[in-house]
């Protein structure tokens, strides 16, 4: 994991109904993020905040949906944005932004990985499993919809048109749920994939599926994203987020899974999505989220024997 790694800013919050994520990659900046990893080793080039080209008009015949233009023009651009830093060996972390911005950096670094003929799997950790498609959501809130639409599951009229290559379902390991809508859950068990909700956690704890899904990443020389929203938190420790779920993550529980997601070496591209910085408390959110990419990346108290 010593690639150069690329701040990539993406203001977005047109996903969700809740003002304050455009903020999030200034928070994260703010809260010590380049020089945290600089200090572990890492070169790092912050690319600023990028802007979507301007949106043609769209509209769905779920009038629930809202921002649809704007959601899909960010989608194009972060495809783009990721697909060219995956491209060029670096190892992408997307400041978000609210989740809308996954069926971005998620279906570009796909095309990447296929491209170098390499397995594409994603660690998705997150209260809700954002499977909606544009007509089964009822919020309308587009962020619910990312991991539906990399997927490649029907329903995303007018999303981008290249979208030619879609992370397969058992590449996918999702963990932390607590939140699934009914028309999430259908769409889940027809699809099939790796589901940990909160009472799995509660009861085997998180290194067992850690360990098995690392383990089939790297079975298959595969490459690993995570994607990492800020409401799998426990909202007493992460209250920066405009849809906190009770009953989330520990800290000691995110922890371990960077720890272990480092000892394996097999990220190569990150989101951190949904930090509200208008909703936070004396920045301790942005912190956090900061001490865990720290962890990520390298950060241990005192050698551990997993550690080459
Ligand atoms: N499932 C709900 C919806 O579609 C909530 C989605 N909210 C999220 N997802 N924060 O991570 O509106
Ligand atoms: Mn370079
Ligand atoms: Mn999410
Ligand atoms: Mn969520």
């Amino acid at each position: 994991m010593k690639n150069t790694v690329v701040l990539v800013g993406a203001p977005v919050q047109t996903g969700t109904n809740i003002q304050g994520c455009l903020m999030g990659p200034d928070a994260l900046r703010t809260a010590g993020l380049q020089v945290s990893l600089e200090a572990l080793g890492y070169s790092v080039i912050d690319r600023g905040n990028i802007l979507p080209e301007a949106s043609r008009d769209r509209v769905h015949s779920n009038s629930a949906v809202h921002h649809l233009s704007e959601t899909i023009s960010w989608t194009e651009k972060l495809h783009d944005v990721a697909l060219a830093e995956v491209r060029e060996g670096h190892l992408p972390i997307f400041l978000g932004g609210d989740h809308s911005m996954a069926a971005g950096t998620v279906s570009g670094i796909a095309r990447a990985a296929a491209e170098a003929d390499e397995e594409q799997f994603v660690l998705w950790l997150d209260a809700h499993p954002d499977f909606h498609n544009l007509s089964t959501t009822t919020s309308g809130n587009l962020h619910g919809t990312p991991a539906a639409y990399f997927c490649g599951l029907s329903g995303f009229e007018g999303y981008y048109p290249e979208l030619n290559t879609t992370i397969k379902p058992e590449n996918i390991c999702m963990m932390g749920l607590r939140s699934v809508d009914n028309a999430e859950r259908a769409a889940l068990q027809k699809t099939g994939i790796e589901t940990y909700d909160m009472r799995r956690i509660d009861e085997n704890g998180v290194v067992k599926p850690i360990t098995e899904f690392l383990e089939r990443v790297k079975a298959a020389n595969g490459r690993l994203h995570l994607s990492f929203d800020v409401d799998f938190l426990d909202p007493d420790i992460a209250p920066a987020v405009g849809t906190t779920v009770p009953g989330g993550a520990t800290f000691r529980e995110a922890h371990l899974i960077m720890e272990m997601l480092c000892d394996s070496q097999l990220v190569t591209s990150v989101d951190l999505v949904e930090l509200n910085p208008f909703l936070d408390v004396r920045g301790r959110t942005a912190t956090l989220m900061t001490d865990l990419v720290c962890s990520l990346f390298g950060k241990q108290v005192l050698d551990h024997p997993n550690r080459a």
